[in-house]
């Protein structure tokens, strides 16, 4: 299989390009990563080399783009079936495409309001009850999925899946905003935690050094 090739933004802010390193590292597929910073002067030019939508992340294999989170999660679970990176059974696997759209089309509010920074620790920053109804619903999923699917394992379909890298960095922005999460909810964020991806993207955005004020409450 040809080489994959990631072009990701800063680790310590870029909740999207989180969910398309977390597959690949979690795959241990061998690949290039390109880091472009944003917010500089040449950030924009940049990009635009590398993606079409002028955004981060966007994966490059064999000669092909791919850009949009949602569509590389989508795209390595297909290239990678060994991998298990989508549940096999249709309903678990339906469920968890219902849930990847969900999380990547909705909850603006919390994205607003509690933007991802991996080295800040800011509890109660960022909540309304807008925000609240986005954490309430993003908890329910999670309970759901625990209990429906997860018996065999500590990921929402027992195993890893898309599904959990797509609301891996919302993990990220409860531990940040020091959410109050329930025992089940607690006990699958720290799961997410515990992945030794995870504890490298987290090592690695805390050693970055750039300052963006607008993710910066
Ligand atoms: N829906 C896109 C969103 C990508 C996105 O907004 N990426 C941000 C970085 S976190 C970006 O590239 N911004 C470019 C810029 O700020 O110039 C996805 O899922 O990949």
């Amino acid at each position: 299989m040809p080489n994959f090739s990631l072009a990701i933004a800063n680790k310590n802010y870029s909740s999207w390009s989180l969910r398309a390193w977390l597959v690949l590292k979690y795959s241990q597929i061998k690949f290039t990563e390109i880091q472009i910073l944003l917010n500089t002067e040449t950030t924009h030019q940049e990009i635009l080399q590398h993606s079409p939508t002028g955004k981060l992340p966007v994966l490059h294999h064999g000669g092909i783009t791919i850009w949009e989170s949602l569509a590389i999660c989508e795209y390595l679970a297909e290239c990678l079936p060994h991998r298990r990176l989508l549940p096999k059974e249709p309903f678990a696997r339906a469920t968890a495409r219902s849930i990847c759209a969900e999380m990547h089309a909705g909850f603006q509010d919390l994205r607003q309001n509690m933007p991802m920074n991996c080295r800040a620790h800011l509890p109660g920053k960022g909540m309304s009850s807008e925000v609240q109804k986005d954490i309430d619903r993003i908890l329910s999923i999670w309970r759901d999925c625990r209990s429906t699917f997860g018996g065999g394992g500590n990921m929402l379909f027992s195993h890893f899946t898309i599904a959990d890298a797509m609301f891996a960095p919302v993990v990220l922005r409860f531990k940040t905003y020091g959410v109050e999460l329930d025992p089940i909810s607690q006990n699958y964020a720290d799961a997410i935690l515990n992945l030794p991806a995870m504890q490298e993207w987290l090592t690695a955005a805390k050693l970055e050094k750039e300052t963006i004020p607008e993710f910066e409450l």
